[in-house]
């Protein structure tokens, strides 16, 4: 059987786990978990439910092989993710479809997906061979003071569903780069295209137990199981700032290695001298990409007294044309909700703010019994007291808040405890340097809607995490600093 058949297998007729655990180099037991098609409910594939026990052992394997991989040559390493980067451009129509199928997203944004997931694999294959160290002038001639960059050891990665495979190739690639071994624990209702990533990836050559996957319904028992497991070294993890506090506080225990990438509350700001076309266009990446679904999301839209009903006008236009539906079709701009706590979500959020005056300009129902359908929603006259202007909604809702005072607009645009990601348009340029230069965030688009780079370091301050992924800094957040003094010279 070709790796193509064998995971079309896996997501077709897939209902135990079958000939592809070997493949994947996935923990095996024999409790299953199902994972659903968010658009039509299907029964996708049952997966092996892994217990804190088998957690346990896929630790000890990524240990054993750990010394082995980090002895192996930059060059090396680098080789096999070049190997594991074509395999994953040569797959990526099998890729992308079983994105669609276990996540909803449009074939199209689930491709896209795909190619950024590769573009992480390229970046850290040719990141590997720069790992350098430094020498340091001495203050003494009887000595040598180096300073070499090592692997932090076994990293425990935990990705979620909005992203499954770029997620998992920002975490891992990195990772591997750097000499690490992985645990990766993606998340239970997008398991599929990990286990197709990691099913490339043993193709590529990694060595047994560098690549150790997890399978299971239960984030809660895989975490506590990878935090107080003193051979691994490190936590990554991308999801909700709530559990992000709790694996920080588990990891306190033995003061762990932590890169955390959690919740989002964007303020989008458009200024009056913005290009109103342009804001728009911005907009609506910067909101509907992935149906709102992103941690980078505008989740708050100010727009200046003197634009507000010109821009509301258009951007409500552009919004009523976007088609929501089934991510097969070609037509589809908006996939599902990921489930129906989501939806439920969502209604909440529109209720709230139509209590207290908001008017909703279009959308703002679920589509259809089946699936988790919502359509896309505009909601005017928002104010800062809105559930919708104070928590992350996580979906197809786009907020707008008026405002007059740009001093004012910063303040507010910085009350939140999140510090992700900014985006604004104007074009005055001493405003650009004001406003850049004021906003409380880790990643700022200025005039875009759109930031996300393999190149650039990805993340937050405040409550929205620590660390980055991506660009040369991602790659230090795997690596261990050694400072070597060399005496009696
Ligand atoms: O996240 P969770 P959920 C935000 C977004 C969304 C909300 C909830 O606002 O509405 O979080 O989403 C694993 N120990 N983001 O419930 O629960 C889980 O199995 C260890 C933003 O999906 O944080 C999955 O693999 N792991 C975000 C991963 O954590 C645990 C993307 C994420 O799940 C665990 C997703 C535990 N106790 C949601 N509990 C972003 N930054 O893009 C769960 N998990």
């Amino acid at each position: 059987m070709t790796l193509t058949q064998a995971l079309k297998k896996h997501i077709k007729n897939t209902k135990t786990f079958g000939d592809l655990a070997a493949a994947v180099g996935a923990v095996e037991t024999t409790t299953r978990f199902p994972v659903h098609n968010p658009s039509t409910g299907e029964l996708l594939a049952e997966l092996p439910d892994i217990q804190a026990a088998e957690v346990a052992l896929a630790i000890d394997r990524a240990d054993t092989a750990r010394q082995h991989w980090a002895g192996l040559t930059a060059r090396e390493r680098s080789d096999i993710l070049w190997r594991w980067h074509q395999l994953i451009v040569d797959h990526i129509d099998d890729l992308a479809a079983i994105l669609t199928c276990e996540m909803g997203k449009p074939l199209a944004e689930a491709k896209s997906e795909i190619s950024h997931a590769a573009a992480y694999v390229k970046w850290y294959a040719e990141e590997a061979n720069r790992i350098y160290g430094e020498t340091i002038p001495a203050p003494s001639t009887d000595r040598r003071l180096l300073v070499i960059k090592q692997p932090v050891g076994v990293v425990g990665a935990i990705t979620p569903w909005n992203f499954p495979a770029s997620m998992v190739a920002r975490k891992i690639a990195p990772a591997l780069a750097a000499g690490c071994t992985v645990v990766l624990k993606p998340a239970e209702q997008t398991p599929l295209v990990a286990g197709a990533m990691f099913a490339l990836a043993r193709v590529a050559g990694f060595p047994d137990g560098v690549l150790n996957l997890i399978y299971a319904s239960d984030g809660d028992a895989v975490g506590k199981a990878l935090c107080s497991n003193p051979k691994v070294r490190k936590i990554s993890f991308t999801g909700s700032t709530e559990v992000g506090r709790l694996l920080m506080r588990q990891c306190s225990e033995q003061i762990k290695r932590i890169s955390f990438e959690l919740g989002g509350n964007a303020p989008f700001i458009v200024f009056g001298d913005a290009d109103i076309d342009d804001a728009v266009e911005g907009a609506i990446q910067a909101k509907f990409r992935n149906g709102g679904q992103t941690c980078v999301s505008a989740n708050r839209i100010y727009v200046q007294a003197g634009v507000y009903h010109l821009f509301s006008e258009r951007f409500a236009e552009r919004v009523r044309r976007l088609q929501v539906g089934d991510g097969f079709k070609p037509d589809s701009a908006i996939g599902p909700l990921i489930d129906t706590h989501a939806l439920a979500k969502i209604e909440v959020h529109v209720d709230d703010a139509v209590k207290k005056g908001a008017m909703v300009r279009c959308g703002g129902r679920r589509i259809g019994a089946t699936g988790t359908f919502f359509e896309p929603t505009v909601i005017t006259n928002v104010v800062g007291s809105m559930r919708i202007a104070q928590e992350e909604t996580f979906g197809p809702l786009a907020p707008i808040i008026r405002f007059e005072d740009p001093e004012q607009v910063i303040r507010e645009a910085n009350d939140t405890i999140y510090g992700l990601a900014a985006y604004f348009y104007a074009s005055n340029l001493k405003r650009v340097w004001r406003v850049a230069e004021a906003l409380e965030y880790g990643m700022v688009g200025i005039n875009t809607g759109r930031m996300s780079s393999e190149a650039a370091p990805f993340g937050g301050v405040k409550q929205s995490g620590i660390g980055r992924e991506g660009s040369r800094h991602g790659l230090e957040d795997y690596l261990e600093m050694k400072y070597l003094c060399i005496g009696s010279l």
